[in-house]
């Protein structure tokens, strides 16, 4: 690397790491093909044999490279998150922290710390669907000018165990079944549902798992967790407590169960293609980086542990302050260079941030680093171009597999006096552990303050809305109905019955087992807002709608509503039988987006039917677009539908269901998320009450009629 690319890499700016890796970028169009040893290649489609039908020479170096390299060209998955997503952005803090932290990207809020945030799945492959029922990884290296910072991170604030030593037992029984490799990224299954039974702390955990935040709409739309807790420390060298949040300026919003399912099939990429997507028309997904913060006087202060990784600290209780933002605004290059070589470690930690002694952190600590010697082959994984800080490196370590930098001069090791003993530690700048005081028995024993398991999960259950209740109910009749042990399911009952009476009175009724006959609940009547998904920011930007369409469809009434649409951020699909170029009443053209064989309504968020008489009475016909429409109604989406378009829904499932007098009346009518208008030319208020209604994400008040829509 020339001495002019080194200065560029190391000076921080938004754009500092990408400069970092652009002198790694390779194009290869327009180019002529060569070796590994750049040596010009004439024939790549017959290797070299002994007579035209003979046997393939061991000399034919090209073969045995470009075979040798293939044979080669996997390496180990993530033991956990093997599925992942990974995009560039930057992070800019509102404010100094100075008064908190002494962590150099929290100081300036002129100053644009580069980062690479990469989304995940907890217990699917690779190859896994990306909408199944899942925690998300949530993961974000900072290349700061101190070094890297990762914030190793979940959309959920809890995790299922207290203690890291019993992380292998927790992943081997939620993983695919060892006999069998059965199921593919589900927690329904026997091994876990009795690793749950035989692990109450895990019970809190469980209630997220089962609510909608393991099936989000997007990782755009979905919150994250640093989940332990860090300490901040200042340049007096004061300490407070910190936990870390990511809050989506979009809001959280979540997928119904039915069409997580649907997506699993009809789109295993689901979510990596919307934030592809979204980035790539400029749509960049925004987060707030919070954090909660407790002096250390306040460390006993709560009815639990602050130190325990199974409790939140909720947030009416221990404000969260917004602090900054994180812009994603770039896709990798190469998906394999960049996403699959990332490397992440709670341990990678800048003067300004420290830890806890919560046992889990503690744990995380040994093992990330661990894994990736083994995934990335060696110690020397720092010097892959995704994981170079832009800071600059300078230490004794050498050697090992896939060293890249050559490193100059006769000393290696410390203390010396032939190079002056450079590289000279900095104790004023360097990092300097914590000073907590510490002492105690060595014991194995987990702390009294750890003991109580249900009484967060009450509260986490009193938030939700009767909506989210629901869903939470049905998730547990999905994972527990696929259980195969009668004496698990009952424990199941028995256990959640120590979280909320109904609550288990409902799990039992689905799942055929024995409601309990205890009186359940751990007293708390306590509910905390900022859990529910009812009360998150209500944004309609970037949402997609299909139009349902055939020839001799109304201009006027869709050019309307996609001039909205636009104007509001909305992205609009024509959907039709075929594909082609479809003609309105005066001749209008309208090329078709997706035929319902390349799409289906579980991949929109709404559903609009324009006017058009001779379009309306083709759709009728047609089983697909009245199957759209029955679905998008069972998913509680929203509906519109102007002019002739509304007796499309008339010939729906959804008629005698939501469409009372919009058969007769002209006026703008809207019911369970249903809005129709008849009879007019201008449809600006139909238009702006459709984006009204889409921006409420999803019409709960249909929850008791999806049983009557057949989809
Ligand atoms: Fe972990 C990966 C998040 C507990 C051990 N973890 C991993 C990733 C995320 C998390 C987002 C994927 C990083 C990436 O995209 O490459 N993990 C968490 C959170 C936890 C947590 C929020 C609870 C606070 N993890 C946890 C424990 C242990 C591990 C208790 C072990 C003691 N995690 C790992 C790992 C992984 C990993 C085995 C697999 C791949 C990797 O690290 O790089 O080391």
């Amino acid at each position: 690397m020339d001495k002019e690319k080194q200065q560029q890499q190391f000076s921080l700016h938004e754009n500092s790491k990408n400069e970092g890796l652009e002198f790694f970028r390779v194009s290869h169009g327009e180019k002529l093909l060569t070796t590994n040893q750049a040596v010009g290649v004439s024939n790549t489609d017959d290797s070299l044999k002994a007579g035209v039908r003979g046997p393939t020479l061991m000399e034919d170096f090209h073969f045995r490279e470009k075979l040798t390299h293939f044979d080669h060209e996997r390496i180990p998955e993530r033991v956990v998150h093997a599925r992942g997503f990974g995009v560039h952005g930057y992070f800019q803090a509102y404010e100094s922290m100075n008064e908190f932290t002494k962590a150099k990207f929290l100081q300036d809020p002129t100053v644009k710390t580069p980062v690479f945030v990469r989304f995940s799945t907890v217990v699917g492959s690779r190859g896994s669907a990306d909408t199944v029922r899942d925690v998300r990884g949530f993961a974000t290296k900072f290349y700061t000018e101190d070094g890297n910072y990762d914030l190793v991170a979940n959309n959920i604030p809890v995790f299922f165990i207290q203690d890291a030593i019993k992380f292998p037992d927790v992943v081997h029984a939620i993983k695919p079944e060892p006999h069998n490799e059965i199921p593919q990224a589900s927690a329904a299954h026997d091994t876990f549902w009795d690793f749950v039974v035989n692990t109450p702390e895990t019970a809190h955990m469980i209630m997220w798992l089962l609510s909608d935040r393991a099936i989000p709409r997007s990782f755009r739309m979905m919150e994250g967790f640093g989940v332990n807790t860090f300490r901040f420390i200042n340049d007096q060298g004061k300490a407070r407590f910190v936990k870390f949040h990511w809050k989506p300026l979009l809001g959280i919003h979540s997928l119904v169960w039915d069409e997580a399912q649907k997506l699993a099939g009809k789109d295993p990429d689901y979510h990596r293609r919307d934030l592809w997507e979204a980035i790539n028309m400029g749509e960049y997904p925004e987060y707030e980086l919070g954090v909660q913060m407790l002096e250390e006087e306040e460390e006993f202060s709560f009815d639990f542990d602050i130190l325990d990784p199974t409790k939140i600290w909720p947030e009416e209780i221990i404000p969260v302050r917004r602090i900054g933002k994180m812009t994603l605004n770039g896709n990798v290059d190469n998906f394999f260079a960049e996403t699959e070589q990332v490397a992440f470690h709670p341990g990678h930690v800048v003067p300004g941030i420290d830890f806890s002694n919560d046992p889990l952190l503690q744990g995380r600590l040994f093992s990330y680093l661990d894994t990736q010697l083994i995934r990335l082959g060696g110690p020397n994984f720092h010097e892959i171009p995704i994981n170079r800080p832009v800071a600059p490196i300078h230490n004794n370590q050498r050697d090992g597999y896939h060293r890249m930098t050559i490193d100059r001069g006769s000393v290696s090791y410390s203390p010396n006096t032939l190079q002056g003993n450079a590289p000279l530690p900095t104790p004023e700048n360097g990092y300097v552990h914590y000073t907590e005081k510490v002492e105690g028995q060595k014991i194995r024993q987990r702390s009294d303050s750890f003991m109580d398991h249900y009484k967060q999960a009450t509260l986490f259950w009193n938030s939700m809305s009767n909506a989210e209740k629901q869903h939470i109910i049905e998730a547990f009749h999905f994972e527990v109905g696929s259980v195969m042990d009668k004496g698990i399911k009952q424990r199941v009952v028995d256990m959640f019955n120590n979280v909320d009476g109904q609550l288990a009175i409902q799990i039992a009724a689905g799942v055929g087992a024995t409601p309990p006959s205890a009186p359940g609940g751990t007293g708390v009547t306590t509910s905390s807002p900022a859990l529910s998904q009812e009360n998150t920011v209500m944004n309609p930007r970037t949402r997609k709608v299909a139009i349902l369409l055939e020839n001799g469809f109304n201009y006027q009434d869709i050019s309307q509503v996609m001039e909205a649409l636009k104007a509001n951020g909305l992205q609009a699909e024509i959907v039709s039988k075929n594909l082609g170029i479809l003609t309105g009443i005066e001749g209008q053209q309208l090329e078709v987006g997706k035929n319902y064989l390349t799409t289906a309504s579980i991949k929109y968020d709404a559903v609009y039917i324009p006017g058009g008489q001779q379009s309306i009475k083709t759709l009728m016909l047609q089983g697909d677009a009245l199957h759209f429409i029955n679905e998008a109604f069972k998913h509680a989406k929203t509906i519109g539908a102007t002019n002739e378009g509304v007796d499309l829904l008339l010939n729906s499932a959804i008629q005698g269901v939501a469409m009372a007098g919009t058969d007769t009346q002209d006026q703008l009518i809207t019911e369970m998320g249903v809005v129709t208008i008849r009879n007019v030319t201008d449809i600006n208020t139909f238009s702006q009450e459709f984006i009204n209604l889409i921006s409420q994400h999803r019409h709960w008040i249909r929850q008791n009629k999806k049983q009557m829509i057949p989809a």
